[in-house]
């Protein structure tokens, strides 16, 4: 069981699509943003940049697993499902708004 931490957000919808698309089990747990839910404890040990959406995998190998920032999620959710990702060895590349890191240069990672 995936707990998804929404608000009907473009954010919070990319995650709700996702969770919808891949078939996984979740229940989403409403933060209401507008009336500062994201501020609560509970939810910063989840997302401690007060930001939804945010996940917590209760079926993760190694016990349950808090992600927060959505293309984080993102990722996680294709891994679990194994869909919406490509298998083997592929380059990702994480950028800014701007197309950059804070310090001006795109981060590559290779997830093998
Ligand atoms: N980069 C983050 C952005 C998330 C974000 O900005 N969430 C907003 C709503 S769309 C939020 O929770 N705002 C609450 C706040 O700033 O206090 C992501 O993609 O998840």
């Amino acid at each position: 069981m995936i707990d998804f931490y929404y608000w009907p957000t473009p954010n919070g919808w990319k995650v709700a699509i996702m969770l919808e698309e891949s078939g996984l089990e979740y229940r989403a747990i409403p933060v209401n943003i507008g009336k500062g839910d994201q501020f609560k404890p509970e939810f910063l040990a989840i997302s401690p940049n007060n930001r939804m959406p945010a996940i917590v995998d209760h079926d993760f190998e190694d016990g349950p697993l808090p992600v927060f920032e959505s293309g984080a999620i993102l990722i996680h959710l294709a891994e679990r499902s194994g869909k919406f990702m490509p298998t083997g060895t592929y380059v990702l590349t994480i950028t800014g708004n701007n197309g950059s890191t804070s310090h001006g240069t795109p981060l590559t990672l290779t997830v093998q």
